[in-house]
């Protein structure tokens, strides 16, 4: 009859239920991913019309072999985007979330990239519109995605600053509208990510409507080949590795990584690995497990406020 429901002001994700005599608290999981991917797919059915990619039926959702942890999966096209694809993981002590779109090569939209990892109190974010090109090099590119639309990442700079070194190869495929932080788990922050990833998602998705279809077949071969690399690279060295494989073993993990998640990297292209990045190749000719050949850096953010690369 007189039952209290709290919640405690430090950590959100503890739910005390207290009677006359008795208390029990328990954890909840403060965050759910998967109204994020929902979200993004409502917002993206009011302007487009999406089809079912094939890869929804081959990768239905999954139980990891701990038989506690969910992964959602969540896999559409439309005609310029080649694909839209979620990951939720959740199990009670973690909850991980890649969410990612990439074009047709007959476009130059940058790549939707949302990767946020939540476990226990911690939080690690990356929120970005990746570019198909080199930015420093390519200014006209820069200008034509970035220069206009630098104010949505000043409208989260102070909320989510800069997480502080990373692995230094991942610099090259962020743009200066990135997200990368670290932060404890609170519910203020939990709605916020949720408002900065529609907000960055709405941007692409306006983008992927306005672009117009590259008719040049070098520009075209171009844009293929910089999908394919940076495919390339996230299959093979993305942090998240680990994770998946011992949640689904070696053969699933790897399969999941190279059919679903990074789609295209055995598609798209036919240069290796080794290819793209020789700095990993080992005496033996094969690729170094290392995450990292130039290791940790950029303690600080290596954009200016115009989003000129500052290094
Ligand atoms: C950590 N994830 C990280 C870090 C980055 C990213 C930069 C910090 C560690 C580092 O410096 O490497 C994300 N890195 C990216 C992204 C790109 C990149 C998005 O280069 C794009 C080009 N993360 C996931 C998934 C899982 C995951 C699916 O996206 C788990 C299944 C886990 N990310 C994860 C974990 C860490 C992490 C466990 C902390 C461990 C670590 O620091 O290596």
């Amino acid at each position: 009859p007189h039952l209290l429901i709290s919640t405690s002001s430090k950590n959100t994700n503890i739910i005390t239920l207290s009677s006359r005599n008795q208390r029990v608290s328990f954890r909840v999981s403060a965050v759910s991913y998967k109204e994020f991917a929902e979200s993004a797919l409502e917002e993206t059915r009011k302007r487009v019309l999406l089809e079912p990619s094939p890869l929804q039926e081959r990768y239905s959702s999954m139980t990891g072999h701990d038989g506690k942890t969910q992964l959602q999966i969540l896999a559409l096209k439309f005609p310029k985007i080649r694909l839209l694809r979620s990951m939720a993981i959740e199990n009670e002590t973690m909850q991980v979330f890649d969410f990612a779109g990439f074009m047709k090569p007959e476009y130059d939209t940058p790549i939707f990239c949302a990767n946020f990892f939540t476990s226990a109190n911690m939080n690690i974010v990356v929120l970005d519109l990746n570019p198909l090109h080199q930015l420093t090099d390519h200014t006209n590119y820069r200008d034509k995605y970035y220069k206009n639309i630098m104010s949505i990442y000043h409208k989260y700079a102070e909320i989510f600053p800069w997480g502080g070194k990373l692995t230094g190869e991942s610099i090259k495929f962020f743009s200066p509208l990135v997200m990368w932080t670290r932060f404890s788990s609170s519910q203020e922050k939990h709605n916020a990510l949720f408002s900065a990833f529609l907000e960055y998602y709405q941007v692409w998705l306006e983008m992927t409507i306005q672009v117009k279809e590259e008719m040049e077949p070098s520009q075209v071969r171009a844009n293929r080949e910089a999908q394919h690399k940076y495919l390339t690279w996230r299959a093979q060295k993305d942090p998240g590795h680990a994770l998946l494989r011992k949640l689904l073993g070696e053969a699933k993990a790897k399969a999941l990584l190279r059919e679903f998640l990074f789609n295209g990297v055995d598609e798209l292209g036919t240069k290796t690995f080794i290819d793209y990045f020789p700095e990993y190749e080992t005496e033996g000719g094969t690729v170094s497990d290392k995450r990292s050949i130039i290791g940790k850096s950029f303690e600080t953010r290596p954009w200016d406020s115009n989003g000129q690369f500052i290094g």
